[in-house]
Formats: C-alpha cells, sequence, structure tokens
C-alpha cells in the first residue's frame, strides 16, 4: 500500500478514477514503475464546489491548516470557507499566522480573534525564522495547508522538510497578492505518522455542496442552538423565535458569523437559481 503525493486522473481496472493527493493506494510495481490496483476508502474527502463542478483538494486528511500572513493581505471570508468546508468533513481546523517578523503582524492577529474566540487554534510563526512552533500540531496528523497565494505555505514546506526544494516566490507589492507560483497538491511525509500537504494558492472557495442544513452545522458555535428555532424549518433569517438572532442579541454569538451564514446562504441559492 502506499499514499498518493500527487492528484492525477488515472484507469483503475479499467475505469477511469481520480487519484486524489493523500489517497490510499495499492500499487503493482513494475521495476521502478507501477499500475494502481486500487484506491482504499477515504475517510475523509477535502474539496470545493460551484453549480457546475466539484474539485477534490485532498483525501485522508485529518487537519486543515489556514495560511495566513500579514502581507499580501488575506480575507477572513475565505479562511473561514476553507474552515465551513473542513468542518463539514469532520476535519480539524488551525491557523497558521505566517510572517510574524513583519511589524503589521498584531493587525492580523487581531482579525483572527474572530476565530480564536470560537476556540479554533492558532500558531504564529515565520517560516523564514523558525518553523518549529508548527511541529507539534503535526505530529500523528495528516496536514493540509490551505490559503491565499504567496502566504508562505511553500516556503514552511522548505523550512520542515531541507530536502524538498519547492518553488517559493515574492509576491507582488503592486497587486497585494501572490503569483501562484505552486501549481500543484503535494504530499510531504515526516514520518510513518505525520504528513504535511501543501497545495496551490486560492483565490476563491465555493460552498455549493453546503445546504442550509449542513452549513448551519458547519458553524460549529451554532450547533448547540440547532434544532432550537420556533419553526422546525426555520432559515435563520427572519422569522420570529430564530434561536441563533437571539443569540447574537444575548452577545453569546458574534454577528459577523451570523452574517456570514446568511450571505453563504444567499449565495448558494443564487448560484443554484442561475442553473
Ligand atoms: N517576511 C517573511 N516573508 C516570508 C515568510 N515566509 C514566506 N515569506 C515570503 O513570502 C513569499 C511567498 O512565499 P511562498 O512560500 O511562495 O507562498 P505560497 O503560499 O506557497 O504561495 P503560492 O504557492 O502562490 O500559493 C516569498 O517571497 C517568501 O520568501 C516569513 O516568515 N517572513
Ligand atoms: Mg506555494
Ligand atoms: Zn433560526
Amino acid at each position: 500500500m502506499a499514499t498518493a503525493a500527487g492528484t492525477l486522473p488515472c484507469q483503475v481496472k479499467g475505469r477511469h478514477l481520480q487519484v486524489v493527493c493523500g489517497d490510499q493506494i495499492t500499487l503493482e510495481r513494475t521495476g521502478d514503475s507501477g499500475v494502481i490496483q486500487s484506491v482504499l476508502p477515504r475517510s475523509s474527502l477535502f474539496y470545493r464546489s460551484d453549480a457546475y463542478k466539484t474539485k477534490a483538494i485532498a483525501a485522508n486528511i485529518t487537519q486543515l491548516a489556514v495560511v495566513v500572513a500579514a502581507r499580501p493581505s488575506f480575507s477572513m471570508e475565505l479562511v473561514q470557507r476553507c474552515i465551513l468546508a473542513a468542518e463539514d468533513q469532520g476535519i480539524a481546523s488551525l491557523v497558521i499566522l505566517n510572517k510574524t517578523d513583519l511589524p503589521e503582524t498584531p493587525a492580523a492577529r487581531e482579525r483572527l480573534t474572530l476565530l480564536t474566540r470560537i476556540g479554533y487554534p492558532s500558531i504564529a510563526l515565520s517560516a523564514l525564522a523558525d518553523p518549529a512552533p508548527l511541529r507539534p500540531a503535526l505530529t500523528g496528523h495528516t496536514t493540509l495547508m490551505i490559503g491565499q497565494s504567496g502566504m508562505g505555505k511553500s516556503t514552511l514546506v522548505n523550512a520542515l522538510f531541507p530536502d524538498a526544494d519547492v518553488l517559493t516566490a515574492d509576491y507582488s507589492e503592486a497587486l497585494d497578492s501572490g503569483r501562484h507560483t505552486t501549481t500543484h497538491t503535494r504530499l510531504h511525509r515526516l514520518d510513518a505518522n505525520s504528513a504535511l500537504v501543501d497545495s496551490p494558492g486560492l483565490q476563491e472557495f465555493a460552498l455549493q455542496h453546503l445546504d442550509t442544513d449542513a452549513l448551519a452545522h458547519a458553524f460549529v458555535e451554532f450547533r448547540p442552538y440547532l434544532g432550537t428555532c420556533r419553526f422546525r424549518d426555520c432559515q435563520h433569517e427572519s422569522e420570529p423565535g430564530c434561536r441563533l438572532h437571539e443569540a447574537v442579541d444575548a452577545g453569546e454569538l458574534d454577528p459577523a458569523r451570523l452574517s456570514l451564514f446568511r450571505m453563504l446562504r444567499r449565495t448558494r441559492q443564487h448560484a443554484a437559481q442561475r442553473l
């Protein structure tokens, strides 16, 4: 048995199949090459989807690490979308605040409190200076690193795996964005039980596969309230007796999170109507 380090379309016993980075496969070796015999059942599949297609990103990951940095600037909405997709698959998430050597780091850290207050762990480090603070969090996990281009995901891989020699590139000051240097998702093995997956920078992350119930459930802090609204089919918009709205009014839930939920729900509905 082996772990697929990358994603590729292939033929397995005459069937076309997408083997996803992180898939467990059985191989029949012939000299230096091998033929994939089977793909084992996945414990998780991390993916995004718009109204037209689904894009698999990594299989069998046990942890998502969203990488952000003060420069280039990052989108909290995108960070949260990634985490919601992970929650839907029962995958734990953490946030890596990279480039702590940058003077704007405190402001970036402040923005992350929206998530750390809910309980998501965050690890601050400088990949260029010392990646060590991340090591304990990686032990025993297959961790997918995800995030916008230029946040330093591949730099972290190079810092943790001196032989990896993965391509990295300066971000553009003028465009305030990375250069989409990494083009393929790739798994790097730390030890027998731990691996780190690097992925191409993201600009968007559609959640078309999450209907209203799944979406609400993906907001972990909403879970204790779900099923307790006055109306059984409450969409948590402006219905009377909505427990999520009451919890916001009582200061128990962050209004920014309920606003995001409503925006995502409507986005999904509009996309579905356009089909
Ligand atoms: N100041 C500083 N710069 C860093 C740090 N880590 C990475 N960088 C720089 O950030 C830039 C982008 O790094 P990459 O590792 O290529 O970013 P990436 O997230 O892999 O980008 P994509 O592959 O495009 O998604 C490079 O110029 C790195 O040298 C850090 O800790 N501090
Ligand atoms: Mg990269
Ligand atoms: Zn409600």
